[in-house]
Parts: C-alpha cells; sequence; structure tokens
C-alpha cells in the first residue's frame, strides 16, 4: 500500500513576498497543490493523506468546486481529507454539505471516526477539527483494532491550543503510521512512524528550509517512508558582510550575486553584517534587484578610525570615551558599543555645527 502524505497547503494563504512575487504566489500555492496530484497519478499512489489545513480559512464553494475537479481526474488514488485549525468545520462551512465527484474520504466530525479500505487493507483513524481552538487530547484515547490490517492515525495540532499529545503516548497506540499535522517545518518525530509532512510550500517568511511531502510505503507489516523535497520556492535567510570600503552600489551587487549563487526562485530575508565607511548609508529599499526580498535587516556598523579621532578629539568626552573602550575587540559587544556611541556623539556633534 503506497501512500503520499501531506498537511498545511494552506490555499487562499497571501504570503508575503518581493514586490513581483506577491501576486503570483496565492496562484503557486494551487499549482504546486496539482503538480502533487499529479505524483499521486504518474505514481499510482493508493492513498493521499490530507492532514488538516488545506485552505488557509473557510474555504469557497467555488474553491472546493476547482479543487474537486483536480481530485476527479485521479485514476487511482483515494484522498482522505480532514479539517485542520485554519479550515475547521465552522456550521456553515461548505465542507460539511459538498457532494464530492472525486475520489475524496473527509472526516466530518471532531467526534473520532474510523474509515476502512478493505481493497488496500488499510484502516485510517481521525476527526475535523469544528473549532479552532481545540484543548483536550484527543489523539491520545483514539486506539486502533488490530485484526491483521494496517492502521493510519491523521493529527492534525500537538501544541497546547490544538489537541496535544505526547509523543510516546501515540506510539504505544501501536500505529503502522501516525501521519501530522500543524507544524510547518517538516520533522521526524520517529523513523518511519511519525512525521510532520511540513507545508508543502513555504507560506511565510519565517518557514525556512526545504518543504515537500512524505512518501511512504507499508508492505508486509512493515512502514517505510521519506521525504520528497518538492516546493517551488523556499524562503532564505541570507547574511551579506559589508566592507570598509564597499559603497551602496557595490552592497546592491554583492546582494544581487549571493541571491543568482542560492537561486532567484527562492525568497530573501537579507543581514547585512559586519563594518562599513562611516561616510555610507546603505538604501535597502532600493536593493532588490529581483523582486524577491521580503525583508533587509542592516546591522552593519560604522568602521572608524579610532586613533585618528581619539588623536583630534584628544581631552574631550569622544576622546575620553574612544580611550575607555581601549580593550575592545572586533565584533564584541564592546566594540558595537564604541562604535554606536561615537556615531551618536558625531552625529550630535554635526548637528550642532
Ligand atoms: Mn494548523
Amino acid at each position: 500500500m503506497k501512500f503520499i502524505h501531506t498537511a498545511d497547503i494552506h490555499l487562499g494563504a497571501e504570503p508575503d513576498a518581493g514586490s513581483s512575487y506577491t501576486a503570483k504566489r496565492p496562484e503557486e500555492l494551487w499549482n504546486s497543490f496539482e503538480r502533487l496530484l499529479n505524483i499521486c497519478e504518474e505514481e499510482q499512489t493508493d492513498l493521499l493523506l490530507i492532514v488538516g489545513d488545506l485552505f488557509h480559512r473557510q474555504p469557497l464553494l467555488r474553491e472546493l468546486k476547482e479543487l474537486d475537479y483536480l481530485f476527479s481526474r485521479l485514476t487511482h488514488t483515494q484522498v482522505v481529507l480532514m479539517a485542520g485549525n485554519h479550515d475547521y468545520l465552522k456550521s456553515t462551512s461548505y465542507y460539511r454539505n459538498y457532494k464530492w465527484q472525486g475520489p475524496v474520504h473527509m472526516f466530518l466530525s471532531q467526534k473520532p471516526a474510523c474509515m476502512e479500505f478493505k481493497e488496500l487493507g488499510v484502516r485510517i483513524y481521525g476527526l475535523s477539527y469544528e473549532e479552532r481552538e481545540i484543548t483536550e487530547p484527543l489523539y491520545e484515547k483514539i486506539l486502533p483494532e488490530k485484526r491483521g490490517i494496517a492502521s493510519i492515525l491523521l493529527a492534525h495540532g500537538g501544541d497546547e491550543k490544538h489537541i496535544p499529545f505526547r509523543k510516546n503516548e501515540l506510539l504505544k497506540l501501536g500505529y503502522d503510521y501516525i501521519a501530522l499535522g500543524h507544524i510547518h517545518l517538516p520533522t521526524e518525530l520517529a523513523k518511519d512512524r511519525m512525521y510532520y509532512a511540513g507545508s508543502l510550500e513555504p507560506t511565510d517568511k519565517n518557514d525556512t528550509g526545504k518543504h515537500g511531502y512524505i512518501k511512504g510505503e507499508i508492505k508486509n507489516g512493515r512502514t517505510r517512508t521519506e521525504f520528497i523535497p518538492f516546493a517551488s520556492r523556499e524562503y532564505v535567510h541570507m547574511e551579506v558582510e559589508a566592507g570598509r570600503e564597499m559603497t551602496g552600489r557595490e552592497m546592491k551587487e554583492k546582494i544581487a550575486l549571493a541571491i543568482r549563487e542560492r537561486g532567484i526562485q527562492n525568497i530573501y530575508k537579507i543581514i547585512l553584517r559586519g563594518f562599513r565607511d562611516p561616510d555610507m548609508i546603505y538604501d535597502t529599499d532600493r536593493m532588490d534587484s529581483y523582486g524577491n526580498i521580503v525583508e533587509i535587516l542592516d546591522e552593519t556598523k560604522p568602521a572608524y578610525d579610532y586613533e585618528k579621532l581619539k588623536k583630534q578629539n584628544a581631552g574631550n568626552l569622544l576622546g575620553w570615551y574612544i580611550e575607555s573602550f581601549a580593550e575592545a575587540k572586533d565584533d564584541s559587544v564592546e566594540s558595537i558599543a564604541l562604535a554606536e556611541g561615537v556615531q551618536a556623539m558625531l552625529e550630535a556633534k554635526g548637528s550642532k555645527l
């Protein structure tokens, strides 16, 4: 029995991104999900497990119709779907009465239930969120019936407001596989037994690292799994080092080069570090060469010639200040305090002239 485990697709989300990506990103989430369904079709995957938060918010009726069209093209795969805390089954949710044309099986209650796929030799246990928050540890009480048939638990949450669980208590229940959702970073809790698939595409600038899905197989009572990187983009936090004589244009070029090397399809948060020419101010609003930078943090410090400044200011406050940091080493907290203090004093002095 071959399965694909995915979660947290967050269709309908509008992730932040550089100016030229903002408009495209919501469509990319849909495209990525469609690509995943194509994989199911190509590989003739038996089960597609969608462990909550397929939508970022309550799905619109037309969105369910679009989705159902994609599902209805599957000739082999059975889709098992649950609602998570983002797309929870509100009383007015279109999920509740939707008549799927495609091979879709959805958990439609917060009361735990079991679906049996006899021909695949597997039972799937789970539930759907009917509220945004659930603080009871519901999953720890769902016992699989063991009768020569494989069992899988779908579990969305894990933090204190979203069905908390203790990893070892869940493992003790004896499932062949526990498919987790809610945490966006792909995470292994127990090898071949229990995983957060992570979000299919990163949906926030802090969702760094590779994103994708879990591909698994249960055969002769043994489960094997593999993480498959799949996302069309990655959020990357990247540091770029300033130089003591680097101008703003050179910095812009250095950032552009670093982005080309890491991949222009990715979305970046750039942190500028090191010491810069004290005369230079980096205009970080103008450094987004490819439209894929979400944020630039300028943490550079001005590289003053302290010996020269000390001589020029012998006997005044600035001179004494520099003298008091005589022992400060490069990049230490003291050297940062020194640079900031000197900058403040020079600016104050400049404004009086
Ligand atoms: Mn969630």
